[in-house]
């Protein structure tokens, strides 16, 4: 089994693409927003320091999700596969990650990554804050803020996988269903 990244801007479907590709291959879901919105929920310190920062549509700092995520790692290894969702998010986070599966003798096989035009990003997100709660998806401004921290701070980890030969390009924009062929298409061909 494969050990995958999900890439894309806020809103390209990774989350909804995740929970499919889970349900198919089996894999171990590791999504940092998830992780974070449950501290939230559950009011740690960390939680409470995140919540601000993603609020505003900000990057919580590299230092906590990549402990996060290492810990996260430890505790599953012997696993199928991982599929990272929403992480790495900086160039410093995926040389953390790549250092981390090394350790216990593993790599990423693929980044797939899914391509949005931006309006078609701000149009999703703006719906699903009709009903999702989330303080991040009710705002325009804040939605804007996350699309250029993309832009400036996430799309150079598109170019540290495509230097491994790890990219792997995919149109986001369809029925959920099409996208998902596609994504296991790519999965399958590796
Ligand atoms: P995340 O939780 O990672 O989420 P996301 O960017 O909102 O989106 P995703 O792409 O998963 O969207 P989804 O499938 O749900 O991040 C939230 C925040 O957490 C960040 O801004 C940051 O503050 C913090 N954070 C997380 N990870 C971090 C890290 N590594 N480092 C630092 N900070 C971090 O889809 C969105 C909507 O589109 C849904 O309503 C869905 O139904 C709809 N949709 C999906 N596919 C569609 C399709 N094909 N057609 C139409 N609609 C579709």
């Amino acid at each position: 089994m494969a050990n995958l990244v999900l890439f894309g801007p806020p809103g390209a479907g990774k989350g909804t693409q995740s929970e499919r590709l889970i349900e198919k291959y089996g894999f171990i879901h590791l999504s940092t927003g998830d992780i974070l919105r449950g501290e939230i929920k559950a009011q740690t310190t960390r939680g409470l320091e995140a919540k601000k920062l993603m609020d505003a549509g900000d990057l919580v700092p590299d230092d906590v999700v990549i402990g996060m995520i290492e810990h996260k790692i430890e505790t599953a290894v012997g696993a199928k596969g991982f599929i990272f969702d929403g992480f790495p998010r900086t160039v410093a986070q995926a040389e953390a990650l790549d250092s981390a599966l090394e350790s216990h003798g593993l790599a990423i096989d693929a980044m797939i990554a899914l391509a949005v035009p931006d309006d078609e990003l701000r149009t999703r997100l703006l719906e699903r804050g009709k009903t999702s709660g989330r303080a991040d998806d009710q705002n325009l401004d804040k939605i804007n803020n996350r699309i250029s921290v993309y832009k400036d701070e996430t799309m150079p980890v598109a170019e540290f996988y495509s230097g491994q030969n790890k990219y792997k390009g995919v149109h986001g924009v369809g029925s959920i269903d099409s996208i998902f062929s596609d994504i296991c298409s790519v999965i399958e061909d590796l």
